[in-house]
């Protein structure tokens, strides 16, 4: 049976049931977010192996087929992972869709806050309950043949790994025109000296829960929430993982231009953060420093 949460974060979250249009989340709202480090008090035997979180807006149409792909990577792959819908009350009935589905571990979020991206993936984090957190698109992009993949390299002490297009043995789609190509291609130049992965702008990633922690508040109003982890969070280890990218078939895209300049905002906020690290200078005496003669 899918569980539903009520929008109040106190909700239980027990086999029965239960379906409650609540007030907006007081998470990921638009402005910014400390991430959430704790996971919900649960047995250990409770605990998945790691919680794929999946944002979505109006994709009904694609739901169920990526619900089956990833129950057949967790019978291949004998993971027990938890699945996480966080959907942002879409109006072509996305979360009813993946309700009918009936799965005891899909879970599906009825978020009512400000439409965000980020926001809704932030809400995911708060209610996964594995230490392994990994985030996709609910379009079929990112295959989900490759989960089990970057939960192996969480596993094997990597704080970070990223489904990379742009690592030896991945792909992008064949069908992208030429200035997706460039505009993909550009983007990622555009921040690679501040984070360190062939595929920075890539939305398909696993990360350790503790790793959060040291992320601190996340500005939701960005749509590349892997990108914002990496820079305020300081990771430096990051394992790429080839992914095929094939281009969403159904559905439709949210990337518009008022995204792009979004993005190109969030951008310029980020290297802010990574700069002032390096021209930070001390103010006042610091414990770590002999005093001046
Ligand atoms: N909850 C929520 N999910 C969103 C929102 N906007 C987009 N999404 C989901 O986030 C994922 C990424 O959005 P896409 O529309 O695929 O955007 P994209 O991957 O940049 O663009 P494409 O390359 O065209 O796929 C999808 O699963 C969307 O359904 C939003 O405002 N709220
Ligand atoms: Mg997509």
């Amino acid at each position: 049976m899918v569980r539903w949460f009520t929008s109040d974060l106190s909700g239980t979250t027990g086999d029965r049931r239960v379906y409650v249009r609540g007030p907006a989340l007081a998470l990921g709202q638009a402005r910014g977010h400390n991430l959430p480090v704790p996971s919900p008090p649960i047995t250990p035997t409770d605990r998945p192996a790691a919680s794929v979180i999946v944002p979505t807006y109006n994709e009904a149409a694609i739901i169920a087929t990526l619900i089956r792909r990833l129950d057949d990577v967790r019978d291949r792959s004998g993971i027990d992972f938890e699945l996480i819908i966080v959907d942002d009350d879409s109006p072509d009935g996305t979360a009813a869709a993946a309700h009918a589905l009936e799965a005891p571990w899909v879970h599906v979020v009825d978020r009512r806050a400000l439409r965000s991206l980020s926001g809704a993936v932030v809400d995911g984090f708060a209610r996964a309950r594995a230490d392994v957190l990994v985030v996709m698109d609910a379009d079929l992009t990112h295959p989900p043949e490759a989960v089990p993949d970057l939960i192996a390299a969480i596993r094997a002490g990597a704080p970070m790994a990223i489904g990379s297009r742009y690592v030896e043995g991945g792909t992008t789609d064949p069908r992208w025109p030429t200035w997706r190509r460039l505009a993909s291609r550009a983007g990622s130049m555009l921040v690679r000296p501040i984070a360190r992965t062939t595929d920075p702008l890539s939305g398909f990633l696993a990360v350790r829960r503790d790793v959060l922690a040291a992320a601190g508040t996340i500005r939701t109003r960005g749509f590349k929430i892997g990108l914002e982890i990496i820079v305020r969070a300081r990771v430096r280890r990051i394992i790429d993982i080839p992914i095929h990218f094939v281009d969403r078939d159904r559905g439709t895209s949210k990337a518009s231009a008022r995204e792009a300049a979004r993005f190109l905002l969030q951008v310029g906020r980020l290297y802010a953060v990574a700069l002032g690290r390096i021209f930070a200078t001390p103010r006042g005496p610091r414990a770590d420093r002999e005093p001046h003669a």
